[in-house]
């Protein structure tokens, strides 16, 4: 079973992780996600998690211990942790990085707010030999915390795991699994169902034809031609 271990000042923020699909894959033993709130590894009365940067600059800077007792106290030295630091300054994260991520035992989520987690977090974990560490964003943007795209990521990577899906075939052929001549990654062809005829718009003739050879050429051209159009736009 795959251990998933979020920490966050917000811990109300990932309550949607027990919902729908999430919420089955977790009553069916095969995912265990648990949320932990950063301040419970705090000492002071003010509960504070932040400090002003060094070299000066706007904005507020996560300080390194409450990150790691809240590690610390997830982990032992036999586990195999991958630590997953969210931060716009990330690897882009992709489906193959969910495929790697659903392959794994143990995932950590560290969502940072304000400026970012001092550095030296990533760099204590990555001098531990049962840690992975993996700076990772969503996306060319800038998100006030890491939980949204926390929960992106939890997402995109538990669909992944055998037995979380209804049925293991919507996997096959959507979008950024399927490859074209180059095997190149594409996005998925249109998908229609009934009524064949709706408000004067019809289903493409040859997805009605019975004709598995080319229905299966339609949606790969299909397939190709709108990964084009969103390669120029
Ligand atoms: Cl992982 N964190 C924040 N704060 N902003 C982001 C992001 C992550 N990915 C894209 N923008």
């Amino acid at each position: 079973m795959l251990q998933i271990d979020v920490i966050s000042i917000f811990p109300e923020y990932l309550s949607p992780l027990k919902l729908s699909l999430l919420g089955k894959a977790q009553d069916k033993g095969l995912v265990s996600i648990n949320i932990h709130d950063l301040r419970d590894q705090t000492n002071d009365v003010h509960k504070s998690v932040d400090d002003t940067p060094y070299g000066g600059g706007a904005g507020m800077v996560m300080t390194a211990e409450p990150w790691a007792a809240a590690i610390d106290q997830i982990t032992n030295d036999q586990d195999e942790v991958d630590l997953i630091i969210l931060t716009p300054a990330g690897e882009k994260f992709n489906q193959k990085m969910a495929e790697t991520f659903a392959n794994k035992s143990h995932l950590i989520f560290a969502c940072g707010r304000y400026e970012g987690i001092d550095a030296r977090v990533g760099e204590y974990y990555a001098g531990k030999s049962n840690f992975k560490i993996h700076q990772v964003s969503i996306g060319d943007y800038v998100l006030g915390g890491g939980e949204v795209a926390a929960m992106v990521i939890i997402e995109a990577t538990t669909r992944l795991i055998p037995g979380v899906l209804g049925n293991p075939d919507s996997l096959k052929e959507e979008s950024h699994s399927i490859t074209g001549a180059n095997d190149e990654v594409l996005v998925e062809y249109p998908n229609y169902t009934k009524p064949a005829s709706w408000r004067g718009l019809e289903v493409p003739e040859v997805l009605l034809s019975g004709n598995h050879g080319e229905i299966a050429k339609w949606r790969k051209a299909q397939a190709e031609r709108r990964t084009q159009q969103l390669n120029k736009e």
